[in-house]
C-alpha cells in the first residue's frame, strides 16, 4: 500500500514539474532562443564528453583487469572442463577484441563529427558493398562461435555407458544437499517424497523401503569422489529450483522438483593436489590475509576471530531458492580410490542407518 502512494505520488509531481515546464516554456518572450535546441556550443561540449567517456570506459578496464583479474575460477579439475575453458576464452576473446574496437570507433567519430552548423553531412541513399561487409563478417563469426559452442555442449553431455562409473544423486533441499551413492549394486534404490517421513524422519532423502536396491545405497553429507573416474550425477529436488553448481569442475545442472536431471565429468586433481597449485596458494594467502584484518577488528570488539581458510571444492546451490540459498553448499573431496574406498567403506547404509 505504502509502495503504491509513493509510487502514485511521484507520477503526480512528475506530472506538476512537466507542466510547470510547459507554462515556463510558454511564458518565455518571443524571438527568445529555445534552450531545447541544441547549440554549437552544446555539440561541442558533448562530443568531448563523448571523447572522455571512451578514456573513462578503457582505464576502467584496465583497472579492472590489474585489479581483479586474479579473482577468476583457478585451473579446472575435471576432464570435460579444459575443453570447457577453452570455448569461454575464445569467446571472451572474439569479443573482447569486437567490442574494444567498435567502441572505440563508436565514440571517437561522434567525438570528430560533433555538430557543427558549418559543416554539412554526405548523403548517399545505401552501398551494396557496406551491407554485405557488415552482414557477412558477422554472420560467419557468428555460426563460428555457435558451432564451436555445440560441439562443446554435445561432447560435454554426452555420457558414454561406462561401467566403472560411479552413480551418485545429489538430493537439493531448502537449504542444504545430501548425496546419495548406489551402494555395492551400482544401483540407486527408488525415491519419493511420501517416504520422507518414514523411520522416524531418518529417511533423509525419500527411499522406497520396499525397493531391495535401496537397502545398500549410503546417504551423506560430505560428496566424496575417487580421481580420475567418472562420476554419473543423478540430481533431484524436494521442493523448489535449486541447481547444483560445481565451479572448479565446470559443472552446473538444475534441480527441478519432479525429475532426474543427469551431469557426468571426471575429476581429474585431488583436492590434496590443488591445495598445493601456486595459483590455488596464492589465493588462499590473499582470502586469509583479509581474513586475518577483520579478526584483528574483531578480537578489539571483544569477539572471537575468524578460522583461517583452506581450500576445498564445493558444490553450491546456483538458484536463489529461499532466504538461506547463499549458504546452500556442500563440501567435495577428491581422493585416491584407495582413500575414497576407506572413506565408504565407514558409511552406513540406509538399512544400517534407519534400524
Ligand atoms: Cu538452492
Amino acid at each position: 500500500m505504502t509502495l503504491l502512494l509513493v509510487l502514485t505520488s511521484l507520477i503526480l509531481i512528475s506530472i506538476a514539474v512537466w507542466q510547470l515546464t510547459k507554462i515556463l516554456e510558454l511564458s518565455k518572450p518571443t524571438g527568445y532562443e529555445n534552450d531545447e535546441i541544441a547549440n554549437n556550443n552544446d555539440n561541442d561540449i558533448q562530443g568531448k564528453l563523448m571523447f572522455l567517456f571512451l578514456i573513462f570506459i578503457y582505464s576502467l578496464t584496465i583497472f579492472s583487469f590489474f585489479k581483479y583479474g586474479d579473482v577468476i575460477l583457478p585451473e579446472s579439475a575435471s576432464v570435460h572442463g579444459e575443453n570447457y575453458d577453452n570455448l569461454l576464452w575464445f569467446s571472451f576473446s572474439v569479443i573482447f577484441f569486437v567490442q574494444t574496437i567498435t567502441q572505440a570507433l563508436l565514440h571517437y567519430f561522434a567525438f570528430k563529427y560533433r555538430g557543427n552548423k558549418d559543416r554539412k553531412a554526405l548523403f548517399f541513399a545505401d552501398s551494396n558493398f557496406l551491407e554485405g561487409v557488415w552482414t557477412i563478417i558477422p554472420t560467419i563469426s557468428l555460426a563460428g562461435l555457435i558451432l564451436y559452442g555445440l560441439y562443446t555442449w554435445v561432447d560435454i553431455m554426452t555420457i558414454e555407458e561406462n561401467d566403472e562409473a560411479i552413480v551418485v544423486e545429489l538430493y537439493a533441499q531448502q537449504f542444504n544437499w545430501k548425496a546419495r551413492y548406489a551402494g555395492d549394486d551400482g544401483v540407486l534404490g527408488d525415491a519419493n517424497v511420501r517416504f520422507l517421513q518414514d523411520f522416524g524422519g531418518k529417511n533423509l532423502v525419500g527411499i522406497d523401503p520396499t525397493d531391495k536396491n535401496g537397502d545398500d545405497d549410503i546417504v551423506v553429507q560430505e560428496l566424496h569422489l575417487p580421481v580420475d573416474r567418472e562420476v554419473v550425477f543423478r540430481i533431484r529436488s524436494q521442493d523448489v529450483l535449486h541447481s547444483a553448481y560445481m565451479p572448479h569442475f565446470r559443472a552446473q545442472m538444475n534441480a527441478v522438483p519432479g525429475m532426474i536431471n543427469q551431469f557426468a565429468f571426471i575429476p581429474n586433481i585431488t583436492t590434496e593436489e590443488m591445495r598445493l597449485k601456486p595459483e590455488i596458494v596464492e589465493k588462499v594467502r590473499k582470502i586469509n590475509k583479509i581474513r586475518y584484518d577483520k579478526s584483528e577488528e574483531l578480537v578489539a570488539n571483544g569477539e572471537f576471530p575468524l578460522d583461517p581458510y583452506e581450500f576445498d571444492f564445493l558444490l553450491l546451490c546456483n538458484k536463489i531458492c529461499g532466504a538461506s540459498h547463499y549458504n546452500m553448499q556442500m563440501k567435495i573431496v577428491v581422493e585416491s580410490q584407495e582413500d575414497f574406498d576407506e572413506w565408504i567403506g565407514n558409511q552406513l547404509t540406509f538399512k544400517e542407518f534407519v534400524k
